[in-house]
């Protein structure tokens, strides 16, 4: 068999476990998983090699309707999925609603599904938390619809038959070149993922709208000879108000983030560094155009 390769994009709403799922594939943790909706913000690729095949995923934020200007940028970021992919795998939470409705509810996962030209397969995720009866009710219903090369139930979480999600992926890719050297797991970089970490530990610490509002970025990143790797990083908040819950009494809140982010850190790069944290308020950047370019919002399909 010639080599196959090629783009995957996972879609889905939120929750469905996208991100759980790429990373079972690619066994290391590229993408943040929380139980809240909406932490994966941009498009996040994920690559898996083996000697017969390369598969470059891409997880996507969760299919909203936008409400502000930065979720209309997450949904660009999904129609860029849709448009470079080889193959669509489309995740449904077999928990969040049993007869499939409301996948075909929303107006983006109405179009993937009417595009024609792209190959796409079901993923039921999540079967960990259901029955044979019930997953084979909803494996029927969506079988009449003849809209899938594949329907395939999997638990994403607990590694469930997720090796037979990669071999039928790897069948439906097209032939193609090793686009990536093997031992490469990401086309993102250091700094990106580190980003990514402490957005991660915001989303675990606070509730409610207190991370949907925080963005972090790099503001150095040096690696020093013979000594840590020097990160400094700013937690950028909505609000003036959002500063002091961010920072907490006697700043313990912060040293939380600090010091989950620095393990999960160093965990990642397989090395120490020390971790720099401030926080600084953009009013509004949620909705700020210029502001949202600068944190990598833009797909460089506009
Ligand atoms: N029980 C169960 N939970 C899962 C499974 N896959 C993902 N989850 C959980 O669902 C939540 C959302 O997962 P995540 O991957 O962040 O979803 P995303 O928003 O689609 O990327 C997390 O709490 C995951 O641990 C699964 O197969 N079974
Ligand atoms: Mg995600």
């Amino acid at each position: 068999m010639n080599f196959k390769s090629g783009y995957v994009a996972i879609l889905g709403l939120p929750n469905a476990g996208k991100s759980t799922l790429m990373n079972a594939v690619i066994g290391e943790k590229l993408s943040i998983i929380t139980s809240k909706p909406q932490t994966t913000r941009k498009r996040i690729t994920g690559i898996y090699s083996d000697e017969k095949a390369q598969i470059i995923f891409l997880d996507t934020p969760g299919i909203l309707e936008p409400n502000y200007l930065l979720q209309e940028k997450m949904m660009e970021f999904v129609d860029s999925s849709i448009k470079d992919a080889d193959l669509i795998l489309l995740l449904l939470d077999i928990s969040y609603d049993k007869k499939g409705n409301k996948l075909f509810s929303n107006k983006t996962v109405d179009a993937i599904l009417g595009n024609k030209r792209k190959k796409k397969v079901l993923i039921i995720n999540k079967i960990d938390l259901s029955n044979q009866d019930e997953l084979k009710n909803i494996i029927e219903h969506f079988e009449k619809l003849k809209m899938f090369e594949s329907i395939i139930p999997i638990s994403a979480a607990k590694n469930f038959n997720v090796e037979t999600l990669k071999e039928k992926i790897i069948e439906l890719l097209p032939e193609g070149p090793k686009y990536y050297p093997e031992d490469q797991l990401s086309d993102e970089n250091e700094r990106f993922f580190v980003t990514e970490i402490i957005r991660e530990k915001i989303f675990e610490i606070f509730k409610d709208e207190v991370p949907y509002s925080t963005e972090v970025i790099i503001d150095e990143f040096k690696e020093r000879d013979g000594r840590k790797d020097f990160i400094s990083a700013s937690i950028i908040v909505e609000r003036d108000s959002q500063k002091p819950i961010i920072i907490g009494h006697k700043g313990e809140s912060i040293k939380k983030i600090g010091q989950l982010s620095r393990e999960s850190i160093e965990a990642f790069l397989g090395r120490e560094v020390y971790l720099e944290l401030h926080v600084k308020v953009k009013a509004k950047w949620r909705s700020n155009i210029t502001q949202l370019k600068n944190f990598g919002y833009h797909t460089g399909n506009e």
